[in-house]
């Protein structure tokens, strides 16, 4: 049992007030409440999603990573020169490695990730720092602002590879997903590329181990979110009184994580200035994963403005890496 204060840095009080407007908003929303899956990515949050990513259960990363691991090479070798390397939501940068080690045998490059985790971002900085021919600038920013600061560092004639390799694209609703395809875009020029990995639709159950493992850690990579709320806004969610819940979507083809409300309760939110009553059994939704047919990026490609020029799927875990081109 834990019985130390657990240590924690006071996040700046900007950064608070819009945690806090953001949770209220979604809490108080008509209909199912629900809570930003961004949120789910604090220290905590962060290190159980890198365990999540060494279950069995959870095939997405090794085969994101198999994939890169078997088609580096030709990846790098669509790409024109000088190249530099932006990445949104780097993780620990593991997968991003291999691609920087193909493509540093050519020249030097600049490598950018972009998190809004300062855990994730010290962690890839750490991973990846020590490359040669690779110096690595972080930018602790939302993707879109990070990117924008990316592109303006560029002189003529340089490209961009941006990465999107975590299937995070999944987490976005669809026609978000296109919206912001689309803002990615317009901050890129001809010549540039992005690659985009996405998880294909596979069988349910497989599907749903992924998200409720039996060890219990994408449970407790759930419910820390409301851990993170008590720790961060004052709140106190009783975390013995919720259960994580993963369920398939089949319509709009996405696994959904819920919190489920084991009894009528009331919770205070201080820096919210909110206080909510829960049902039993009334839920709460903290993310979404939405998963993809193989044909389905080449259309998204060309909705967004890209070409879709190559994909590759892994032959153990439907899973795709994709790469798209700015004509
Ligand atoms: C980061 N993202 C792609 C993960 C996913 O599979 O949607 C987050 C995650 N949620 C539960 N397990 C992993």
């Amino acid at each position: 049992m834990l019985t130390q204060p657990v240590p924690y840095s006071a996040p700046p009080s900007s950064r608070v007030s819009e945690f806090a407007a953001e949770v209220r908003d979604a809490l108080t929303r008509p209909g199912q409440r629900e809570l930003p899956s961004k949120y789910l990515y604090d220290a905590v949050g962060s290190a159980l999603f890198e365990t999540i990513c060494l279950l069995p259960e959870y095939g997405l990363s090794r085969a994101g990573t198999r994939l890169i691991n078997t088609h580096a090479r030709s990846i790098v070798a669509q790409m024109p020169a000088p190249l530099h390397v932006a990445e949104l939501g780097s993780g620990s940068g593991k997968k991003t490695r291999l691609i920087l080690q193909a493509l540093a045998t050519r020249s030097h490059l600049y490598y950018y990730p972009i998190e809004i985790s300062p855990a994730a971002l010290e962690a890839c900085e750490k991973e990846l720092g020590q490359l040669d021919m690779v110096s690595v600038v972080g930018y602790e920013k939302p993707y879109l602002e990070g990117l924008r600061a990316v592109a303006a560092r560029r002189v003529e004639g340089e490209h961009l590879l941006v990465l999107f390799l975590g299937s995070t694209i999944g987490n976005f609703d669809r026609p978000a997903a296109d919206d912001f395809l689309r803002e990615v875009r317009a901050i890129l020029q001809p010549g540039d590329s992005l690659l985009l990995a996405t998880d294909l639709v596979k069988d349910v159950a497989i599907q749903l181990l992924a998200y409720d493992d039996p060890a219990g850690v994408t449970a407790a990579f759930n419910l820390n979110l409301l851990a993170r709320l008590n720790r961060e806004l004052g709140a106190n969610f009783d975390l013995r009184a919720f259960r994580h819940q993963a369920l398939w979507n089949a319509e709009e083809r996405r696994i959904e994580m819920h919190l489920v409300s084991l009894k009528r309760q009331r919770v205070e939110i201080p820096a919210a200035h909110m206080k909510i009553s829960l049902e039993k059994g009334e839920t709460i939704w903290t993310e979404s994963s939405h998963k993809y047919f193989p044909e389905e990026p080449f259309a998204m490609a060309e909705r967004t403005g890209f070409r879709c020029v190559a994909q590759w799927i892994d032959e153990e875990w439907p899973f795709a890496q994709n790469l798209w081109l700015v004509d």
